[in-house]
């Protein structure tokens, strides 16, 4: 079992690493607080999680830019594959906040802003299947039937695409299954009056902000 002081220098070098955008270290990191006996889920939270919220919140208020976000979170993401294997291993389990099926609607190839919102998503404890870019309404809701999802999120980037958004409410709607999803939109033009108007349940104008909505609406899926 790793002294208080051990775990403290291990959390502290988990957190630097993302801070530096260093995958290395966030490895290095990670399977020092494995071969130290730490609390794993501990070191997710404090060594992880807590540094990429900041980033986040950073990119939002455009502190920091793109590719520091997307740095950091690749240096997260393969750290966390040290943790999970060591947690899998041992019986336990991560628990996701909820699933999640992404993508950039049909028409659309725009995926900067989706990667994003799904990189951040999954740093911050949610499942993220991505589905990638040109998506038809069809495919968003075979996915989210096929793989037990909460949250079905679309990005649109075009004034044209965002119509797609609409499509997807409304077949939900058709195959009665429209209660069954927490729908989430989002993307430059994309606004909250727009999520109204085609009834989603949720839009948010930044890819931190996305998190912060689902983590308060979690009550609606996680029974
Ligand atoms: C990069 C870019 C491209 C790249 C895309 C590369 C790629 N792999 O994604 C390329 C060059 C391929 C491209 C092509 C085109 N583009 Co373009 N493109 C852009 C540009 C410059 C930046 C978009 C971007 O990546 N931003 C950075 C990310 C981080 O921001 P973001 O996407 O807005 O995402 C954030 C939020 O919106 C939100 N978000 C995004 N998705 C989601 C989803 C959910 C669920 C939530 C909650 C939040 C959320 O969170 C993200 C993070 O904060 C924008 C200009 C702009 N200011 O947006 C034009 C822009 C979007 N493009 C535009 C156009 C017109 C086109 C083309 C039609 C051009 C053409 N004539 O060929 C084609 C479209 C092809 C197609 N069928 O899709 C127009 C759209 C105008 C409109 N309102 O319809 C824009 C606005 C440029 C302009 N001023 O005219 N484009």
């Amino acid at each position: 079992m790793a002294s208080e002081t051990d775990k403290d220098s291990i959390f502290a070098a988990m957190r630097e690493s993302i801070e530096n955008y260093d995958s290395d270290a966030a490895v290095a990191a990670a399977k020092q607080a494995v071969e130290s006996g730490t609390d794993l889920l501990e070191a997710v939270e404090k060594g992880f999680a807590e540094p990429i919220r900041k980033l986040g919140e950073a990119f939002d208020r455009m502190e920091v830019f793109l590719p520091q976000l997307m740095l950091g979170s690749d240096a997260m993401k393969v750290g966390m594959t040290v943790l999970e294997e060591a947690i899998t291993a041992g019986g336990g389990s991560i628990k996701s906040k909820g699933a999640v099926v992404i993508g950039t609607v049909e028409g659309d190839i725009h995926d900067i802003g989706k990667t994003v919102v799904a990189a951040l998503l999954q740093a911050n404890g949610y499942s993220v299947h991505d589905l990638g870019v040109e998506v038809p309404a069809s495919r968003f809701i075979e996915a989210a039937e096929g793989q037990k999802t909460d949250i079905i999120a679309m990005s649109a980037l075009l004034s044209t695409t965002m119509l797609y958004q609409r499509d997807v409410v409304e077949l939900l709607g058709n195959k009665g299954l429209r209660d069954k999803y927490f729908v989430l939109v989002g993307g430059a033009p994309v606004t909250q009056a727009w999520s109204d108007e085609i009834t989603a349940d949720g839009y948010s104008r930044g890819a931190y902000e996305a998190v912060q909505l689902l983590d308060a609406k979690k009550e609606a899926w996680s029974e």
